[in-house]
C-alpha cells in the first residue's frame, strides 16, 4: 500500500509543482522594502545575482531604504532568495502569487481572428496582430490613416508609424505618440491602439478630440520596439530592453530609453550590456531609436508636442530625466499635468503623481522625452499608464478600457492647453 502510494505522489508531483498546490514552486512577484543599508545592499546582491527580475525599481542601482522594491522570483530561486531574505532579516510579503495565470490570461484571447470581436481593443495583441491592424486600419481608412515605414528593429522588423490626419487644413501642427519603448509594458501598445480607435471613431462627434484633430496632426508608433516586445509573447513576459546583439558582451539587448542622446550614458544609465539600463554602445546605436530621433529630426518644424507611453506606477512626467535642471518652461509642464492628473481624479478617482522625471522619479539620462525636448518639442511628455503596483507589468484586459481612458482624457488635456498656446504661432507643417 505504501508503495503504491508513494508511486501516485511521484506520478502526480510534476502536476502538484505547476497547479500551485506546493506554493515554493510557483513564480511569484514579491514586494521588499529594505530598511537599512545592509538590507539595501542584500538586496542589490539578490536582484543581481541570482535569477529574479527588478519589476521596481527598474534596477538595482535604484534600490533604497524605505522604498518599496518589488521582485518577481521564478520557481527555481524561491526557495534561495527566501531563505536569504529570512536569513538577513528581511521581511517580505507576496504582492502576486499567480504570475502565471495573469500571463495565461493576458495572452489567452488572441484567437485567430481577434480583429472582428467586438472587444478587440479591450484585449492584448501580438505583435503579428498590430501589424495585421495597422493595414486594415489605414485601407479602412484610406483618406485619413497613411502607415508610414520609418526603419526597421535590429532583427528587421519594421517600424510603421500611423499618421492621422483628420482635416486637410493648412499649416496644421502635429503631435507624436510613441507607445511599446520597453517590451514588458504591454498596457502601452494597448494604448496606442485605442488612442487611434478613439480618434476615428469620436472625429465629429466628441467635441474635444475634434478640436484637436482639427489642428493636429497625429503620429503614432504602436510599437517601438517589436523585437522585444515579440520576445515578451514567446520567451520571456518580463523582458524589457530590445534585443540586440553586444560586440562586448553575451548579453542582450539596449534599453532604447537610455539610448539617446540626452546626457547619454551619465548617471542613471549603465554601460554594462548585462544591466536593465544598458545604453548601448553610443548614442542612437540602436536601429530603434535611430529611426524614431531621424523621423522627428525630419519633422521638428511640424511636431510640437511629444508623448511617450510606459507603465507601471501611474505618473505624469517631463523633462528634464537626465539632470536635476528645471526645462526653461517647467511651470508651463507643471500646469499642464497638473490639470491633466486633477481631471484624470476627477473623471476616474485615480491618482497620478506629476513632475520632472528626475525629481518624480529618478535620474535617467538617454531618455526620448529629454531628447525631444532638446530638439524643440518643447511640450514632451512620459507618462507611466496603470497600475500602482497591484499586478505591476501583468495588468488584466479587464483593466485595459480604464487605464486606456484615463491616459486618453490627459493626452487630450495637455493637447488642447498646447493648442491654446501655440495658436497664434503655428509654423507650416510637412506633407509626409
Ligand atoms: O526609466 C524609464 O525609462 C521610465 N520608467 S520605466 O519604468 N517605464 O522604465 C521613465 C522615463 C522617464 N523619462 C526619461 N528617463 N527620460
Ligand atoms: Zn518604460
Amino acid at each position: 500500500m505504501r508503495a503504491l502510494l508513494l508511486l501516485f505522489f511521484l506520478m502526480n508531483l510534476d502536476k502538484l509543482l505547476k497547479t500551485g498546490h506546493c506554493k515554493e514552486t510557483q513564480d511569484q512577484i514579491l514586494t521588499i522594502t529594505p530598511k537599512t543599508q545592509k538590507q539595501v545592499d542584500i538586496l542589490k546582491t539578490i536582484s543581481t545575482q541570482y535569477e529574479t527580475a527588478l519589476w521596481q525599481p527598474v534596477s538595482s542601482h535604484y534600490i533604497k531604504e524605505e522604498t518599496e522594491v518589488h521582485l518577481f522570483v521564478p520557481s527555481n530561486s524561491s526557495q534561495t532568495v527566501k531563505a536569504l531574505l529570512q536569513k538577513h532579516g528581511i521581511i517580505h510579503t507576496v504582492l502576486l502569487a499567480n504570475p502565471n495565470e495573469l500571463i495565461e490570461m493576458q495572452t489567452r484571447n488572441d484567437s485567430t481572428d481577434p480583429r472582428s470581436s467586438s472587444n478587440f481593443y479591450e484585449r492584448y495583441h501580438s505583435l503579428e496582430d498590430i501589424y495585421h491592424w495597422i493595414n486594415k486600419t489605414q485601407q479602412d481608412n484610406p483618406d485619413t490613416v497613411k502607415a508610414i515605414l520609418i526603419g526597421s528593429s535590429y532583427e528587421k522588423r519594421p517600424l510603421y508609424v500611423m499618421k492621422l490626419s483628420l482635416n486637410n487644413s493648412m499649416n496644421k501642427t502635429a503631435m507624436w505618440i510613441d507607445c511599446g519603448i520597453h517590451a514588458r509594458e504591454w498596457i502601452a501598445p494597448a494604448f496606442c491602439l485605442w488612442f487611434v480607435q478613439y480618434a476615428l471613431s469620436f472625429y465629429k462627434v466628441n467635441q474635444e478630440i475634434t478640436h484637436i484633430l482639427d489642428n493636429i496632426d497625429v503620429y503614432i508608433l504602436p510599437v517601438m520596439n517589436p523585437d522585444g516586445y515579440h520576445y515578451t509573447w514567446a520567451t520571456d513576459r518580463m523582458w524589457r530592453k530590445n534585443r540586440s546583439v553586444s560586440k562586448s558582451s553575451n548579453c542582450i539587448g539596449v534599453d532604447l530609453n537610455r539610448n539617446f542622446d540626452a546626457n547619454w550614458c551619465t548617471e542613471g544609465a549603465s554601460n554594462e550590456p548585462c544591466t536593465e539600463i544598458y545604453c548601448g554602445a553610443f548614442p542612437e546605436s540602436e536601429p530603434e531609436t535611430r529611426a524614431v530621433a531621424d523621423f522627428l529630426r525630419s519633422h521638428k518644424d511640424s511636431v510640437q508636442l511629444y508623448f511617450s507611453m510606459h507603465s507601471y506606477s501611474q505618473m505624469l512626467l517631463f523633462p528634464y530625466s537626465c539632470t536635476l535642471d528645471e526645462a526653461e518652461n517647467h511651470q508651463d509642464l507643471l500646469e499642464m499635468v497638473q490639470e491633466a492628473a486633477h481631471v484624470i481624479r476627477r473623471h476616474y478617482r485615480n491618482t497620478y503623481t506629476y513632475g520632472s522625471g528626475a525629481k518624480t522619479i529618478y535620474l535617467a539620462p538617454g531618455g526620448s522625452d529629454d531628447w525631444a525636448y532638446d530638439l524643440g518639442i518643447k511640450y514632451s511628455f512620459t507618462f507611466e499608464l496603470q497600475d500602482r503596483g497591484r499586478y505591476g507589468f501583468l495588468l488584466p484586459p479587464s483593466h485595459i478600457s480604464r487605464a486606456c481612458n484615463e491616459a486618453l482624457i490627459a493626452v487630450k488635456t495637455i493637447a488642447l492647453k498646447v493648442i491654446k498656446k501655440t495658436e497664434a504661432s503655428t509654423s507650416p507643417g510637412q506633407t509626409d
